[in-house]
């Protein structure tokens, strides 16, 4: 077998604990798996005799040749030899990649486990022809992992090796990979010149009811793109230019679509949330019961989920509705609300982002900054900057921007100043008032609205996005210069006319409105 023609797809590691593999026959399991699509096999028994674990291989092989597939063996050299199979897989705190080289030949297949940048780069100039690269989440397979780095983590190392020319190493991630979360992982992880070959995995596939339907599943999915990965069908707005020119499409699409808004927000803003929704022509439910979203998800409209009166239920409906709506491609708006205020909203955010594709991330520079810092070490602040200072504008925007490359998604960080970005191109909008932030829930409904323009115009995000601030901060500017408000009370219900009225107007082609318009593109 070429080791350099390896297929890494769908890579099994074995587990024989009764945990996983219950009482069925290894052997059978893997053959049915195989037979599904599984592309490459690893025997891993960590406490199996060593002549065990030979007459194991031996049997294993016989398998994996008949479909020419490669079966490596964890850890031990001296058993892959005596199988006299394809290659070995082994940990940081096992043999020496050099001498496993040297004892299996030239012709083997050699990966190496890294969780740091720094181990790939070490395992790459000694001649890996894989890195298993995780713990991409926490899983109960395997408890001792050292590192958690989610799908950023995994990036960040593949960039890295695409930088120091290791672009021909070939790549899988390992932990907590299932079938639900597969897509999203290969896509977020995706630098820009540097994918992952494969995915590795054992439970998805030992502890399956059926392997064999689960291996085919698993190579299908690695093989396609997630449904939340919307091919643009008109070119894509990238300039202020070209995003102003689509102002009047973007707004009357929302009035035409009547989108459904799907909100799981606090108690505080229901009311003028719907209210917001149903000025601006969409159609709003308050649901926060994540069984409904499996209905819901299907009327063609997009979620909040906002984390303002967060709890433990509350958080097993997100993600419950957060599956739904991935599953169906449909966007979801997140808004982590206080998201650094309470250990609690931490680890919720953490949950969150670990569990689902956030097709908007929306929050004030605080929440922008925790949410980023969730997964790494180094967060943002620490990266020069004291915790407590406010950010400059040009660390703003490239916060904003570095969030939303590491979560391939459009990040907005709102305040005086409103930053936007897709990681590509990034945005600020000096539109609003301070009335706003004198008024409870105006951030909150803020989600709501993007909520109603992305899914009226799935297709460009970023421009829907763009366009949700402008109807919404001219809005209210139109809102408070009105000779009735005189202060936050008043400006409520001007400020639902004046959403409306916008709608209105941009329908009869009354485009003044956006000549307020203050959208700069920074990059
Ligand atoms: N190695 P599951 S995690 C064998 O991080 C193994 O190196 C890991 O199991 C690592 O697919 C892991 O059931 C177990 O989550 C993965």
């Amino acid at each position: 077998m070429d080791r350099n023609n390896v297929n890494y797809a769908v890579y099994l590691v074995t587990d024989s604990t009764p945990a996983i593999l219950g009482d069925r026959d290894l052997c059978e399991v893997v053959e049915a798996s195989v037979r599904g699509g599984t592309t490459i096999v690893q025997l891993r028994e960590k406490t199996s005799d060593t002549g065990d674990m030979i007459a194991m291989g031996k049997k294993l092989h016989a398998i994996t040749k008949k479909y020419n597939v490669p079966l490596l063996i964890n850890d031990r050299v001296d058993v892959a030899l005596a199988v006299g199979c394809e290659g070995v897989h082994i940990g940081q705190d096992d043999m020496e990649l050099s001498t496993a080289r040297r004892l299996l030949g030239p012709d083997a297949i050699i990966g190496v486990t890294v969780s740091t940048i720094q181990e790939a780069m070490v395992a790459c100039k000694g001649g890996a022809d894989y890195l298993g690269i995780g713990t991409v989440y926490a899983t109960p397979t395997k408890t001792n992992t050292k590192n958690i780095i989610g799908a950023a983590g995994v990036r960040n190392i593949l960039q890295a090796m695409a930088d120091a020319g290791y672009d021909h190493v070939k790549t899988v991630c390992i932990g907590g990979i299932n079938a639900e979360n597969l897509q999203r992982i290969v896509y977020q992880s995706e630098a820009p010149s540097k994918k992952l070959d494969g995915v590795a995995v054992v439970s998805a596939l030992v502890a399956a009811p059926d392997p064999e339907a689960a291996a085919k599943n698993l190579l299908g999915l690695f093989n396609s793109q997630p449904p939340f990965v919307r091919e643009a069908t008109s070119p894509r707005a990238e300039t202020a230019d070209s995003i102003l020119e689509l102002v009047p499409e973007v707004v009357l699409e929302v009035a035409r679509k009547k989108p459904l808004s799907h909100n799981m927000t606090n108690l505080v803003v229901q009311n003028f949330a719907a209210n917001v929704a149903l000025a601006i022509g969409a159609s709003p439910i308050m649901a926060n019961n994540g069984e409904e979203a499996f209905d819901l998800c299907k009327l063609g409209g997009a979620l909040v989920v906002n984390m303002g009166t967060v709890d433990p239920d509350g958080l097993q409906n997100y993600l419950k509705a957060l599956r739904a709506y991935n599953s169906v491609g449909q966007p979801v708006v997140y808004d982590p609300v206080g998201a650094g205020a309470t250990t609690l909203r931490r680890s919720a955010v953490k949950t969150i982002l670990s569990h689902g594709y956030l097709d908007i991330i929306k929050g004030n520079e605080g929440e922008i900054r925790t949410v980023y810092g969730i997964y790494e070490r180094e967060t943002f602040q620490q990266r020069g900057v004291d915790s407590s200072a406010e950010l400059e504008v040009s660390q703003k925007a490239e916060l904003v921007r570095q969030l939303a490359l590491r979560e391939k998604n459009v990040v907005v960080m709102t305040g005086e100043i409103d930053y936007l970005s897709d990681g590509q191109h990034t945005f600020r909008i000096d539109n609003g008032h301070a009335y706003l932030e004198m008024v409870t829930g105006t951030g909150c409904v803020l989600g709501t609205t993007i909520s109603a323009f992305v899914a009226a115009y799935p297709n460009d995000k970023l421009a829907a996005t763009v366009v949700a601030l402008l109807h919404f901060e001219i809005a209210a500017e139109r809102a408070a210069e009105r000779r009735d408000v005189q202060g936050p009370g008043t400006f409520v219900p001007a400020f639902l006319d004046e959403l409306f009225k916008i709608r209105r107007e941009t329908g009869q082609g009354r485009m003044g409105w956006l000549k307020s318009a203050k959208l700069t593109r920074l990059s």
